[in-house]
């Protein structure tokens, strides 16, 4: 039981992690409650039940729901901006909770200022919403979007601090203006964040139309990220009103890390963000990094 704490136990406990231990508790209790059961129909269902059980358990346990139904960010979430010499519009960000008015599901996470960076417009940079519940290694990351501006937005992972994460980003205007890797909108690019100072940012993969499709505004859409052992793969549905954009790249130094939000320039709503740890262990134990010191950080 020690070394089962130790694995499948987080740090901080979401809530379904302990759903997990109400599945795995009704699991004991079923084995418990037929001692006398040597066969024929009450253990065969006991059989089943304990088997449908585990199978829950097994699926529940690593599943994140955030649906923003509580109207608070906190204490799920954390603001972080760009720092003022990163920043060309530096007014700050305004994450805050709302009723949608973009077509998501009842409340959701809205940002509503125009901050963007960097002051040359040289790469796609503005401010962060990050998940500080739990770390994680190997995901597959779901969220319902809709945009109200034609600017950049998308998702980072394996974020330690605003100088070292991953991110994709869609955008369909045409910035930035005088783009450091030789890369403008429309696009949809993935970049490893390098340092907090130019250049920034590492290319790791970009489409340009006709092989990316800019975004709908104003409706509804549904992002999947997939990370698995380095090799990144970003799904954006496009609302079913252009094609679906599929990008892909990888890093061999990949470790883990906290996810999140990202945009410049850009007012949008975020919703249902579900997030599935594949990864075979609980990541929290081996992670270096302590939200405590990204908050130092920041
Ligand atoms: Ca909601
Ligand atoms: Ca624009
Ligand atoms: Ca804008």
């Amino acid at each position: 039981m020690q070394r089962a704490d130790h694995i499948l136990l987080p740090a901080t406990r979401p809530r379904a992690s302990r759903c997990i231990w109400a599945f795995a508790a009704v699991h004991d209790d079923a084995r418990g409650d037929v001692p006398h059961s040597r066969g024929g129909p009450m253990r065969a269902f006991t059989y089943a039940f304990a088997a449908a059980a585990f199978t829950l358990t097994f699926s529940a346990r690593a599943q994140t729901v955030l649906d923003f139904e509580s109207g608070d960010l906190e204490p799920d979430w954390l603001v972080v901006d760009e720092k003022g010499a990163n920043l060309g519009d530096a007014r700050p960000s305004t994450w805050e909770i709302r009723k949608s008015a973009i077509g998501l599901d009842g409340n959701a996470v809205y940002q509503g200022s125009n901050i963007w960076g960097d002051k040359a417009d040289a790469m796609l940079m503005g401010t962060f919403l990050l998940y500080q519940g739990e770390e994680y290694i190997d995901f597959i990351l779901d969220i319902d979007v809709a945009a109200a501006d034609n600017d950049g937005m998308g998702l980072v992972w394996a974020y330690t601090g605003v100088d070292s994460h991953y991110r994709v980003n869609i955008i369909n205007d045409g910035w930035p203006e005088v783009p450091i890797d030789g890369e403008k909108g429309p696009m949809v690019i993935m970049h490893k964040r390098i340092s907090d100072d130019e250049p920034w940012y590492d290319l790791l993969e970009v489409q340009h139309p006709p092989d990316y499709d800019p975004y709908p505004e104003g409706v509804p859409m549904h992002w999947t990220l997939e990370v698995t052992q380095g090799q990144f793969k970003f799904t954006n549905d496009n609302g079913d009103a252009a094609n679906e954009v599929v990008i892909e790249a990888e890093d061999t130094d990949y470790e883990g890390g906290f996810v999140g939000i990202q945009l410049y320039a850009q007012q949008s709503e975020f919703d249902n963000v579900t997030i599935v740890s594949t990864y075979p262990v609980d990541p929290n134990g081996k992670a270096a990094t302590s939200w405590g010191a990204l908050r130092e950080a920041r």
